[in-house]
């Protein structure tokens, strides 16, 4: 782990780079490719250089509020031009997306690491993490806002909006701060259309993701502990049957957390033949899923958190899961 730097002394870092290269995580969620993408907005109103490297495919609901001017792929010679890479958004060196062609190890340049996981371990010359950050959209808001002189344009401001609305449920879930609501609030300000971000991230669900939905609910839920845990197990035949991909349904574990007495909610899938993934969220920060997703040796925030399980199928990984849920709810009750 890097030493870390509070957001005043970031900030100064942030002001002093020229040439930056905008990186995050694969398989890019709202916040992260919002991030990435408003801070390589920030950098160039403000005068520098910057471009936003994203390789993995945006979720199909937010293409047209991320356009299309950034680099899906870079050679180690493209490197050369820019005198700083700054990622966002990615808690560990192994999930930073660089497309294949760059190594992180050999990235050879000053990194600056600007992310809100509390289990952040990017290697950088410079981290600021702050757990407390509702999304890292709401960190690069505060730091661009700590910049004298430094503005917003309203391109960034609504991808720093997408930001924080799509990890924050909307300003639902617990992460939601004081500091959230500030940042949301000069982020209108400075012109972000809250309108087309809700309508993206929450109005724009395809018909066939809706039938998924309530084929899954009534056919893969299981509940244990008295219903305070509740766990879907998907098979890839469903997804198939509704064309459906995963990676277009980050808000899907809602269904389940959102029903009366659920505690822990948790959704499992196969990713890849041979991997499974774990989706876990609570709704009561006596029983965070942090702690439990790094057991499976996962990650994540306290209240949602995520494991990929290899070489173990379905219902081992559903047996295993359960077993340890069921522990750490009985356990806390006694
Ligand atoms: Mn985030």
């Amino acid at each position: 782990m890097s030493p870390r730097i509070d957001a005043a002394a970031a900030a100064k870092v942030l002001s002093g780079l020229n040439r930056a290269l905008v990186v995050t995580h694969e398989k890019p969620d709202g916040d992260a490719f919002g991030s990435a993408l408003a801070l390589r907005d920030i950098l160039v109103a403000n005068g520098r250089e910057a471009t936003a490297l994203l390789p993995d495919p945006l979720p199909v609901k937010f293409l047209k509020l991320a356009g299309t001017d950034y680099l899906t792929e870079l050679d180690p010679a493209g490197l050369d031009r820019f005198d700083c890479v700054i990622v966002v958004d990615a808690a560990k060196d192994d999930r930073i997306a660089l497309g294949g062609k760059i190594a992180w190890a050999r990235i050879g340049k000053p990194v600056l690491n600007i992310d809100h996981h509390i289990d952040n371990a990017v290697s950088a010359v410079w981290s600021c993490v702050d757990a407390t950050a509702a999304a890292s959209a709401e960190l690069i808001w505060t730091l661009a806002a700590a910049i004298p002189g430094w503005r917003i344009p309203p391109a960034a401001a609504q991808l720093l909006m997408l930001g924080i609305v799509t990890d924050t449920g909307s300003f639902r879930f617990t992460n939601t701060t004081g500091n959230t609501f500030r940042a949301a609030a000069a982020l209108l300000e400075c012109g972000a259309n809250l309108e087309a971000v809700t309508n993206a991230a929450f109005f724009s669900k395809p018909l066939k993701q809706q039938r998924f939905e309530a084929d899954m609910l009534q056919s893969c839920v299981r509940s244990a502990c008295g219903g305070r845990y509740l766990y879907a197990v998907i098979p890839d035949e469903l997804f198939q049957k509704y064309d459906f991909n995963m990676r277009d349904g980050e808000a899907i574990i809602d269904l389940l957390r959102e029903i009366d007495g659920v505690v822990i909610a948790a959704l499992i899938y196969r990713q890849l033949p041979d991997r499974c993934k774990i989706s876990l969220r609570s709704k009561d920060s006596s029983y965070p899923v942090g702690p439990i997703a790094r057991t499976f040796g996962g990650g994540g925030h306290e209240m949602a958190a995520g494991i990929t399980l290899a070489g173990v199928g379905l219902e081992a990984a559903a047996e295993q899961l359960l077993r340890h849920i069921t522990s750490t709810l009985e356990e806390h009750a006694l």
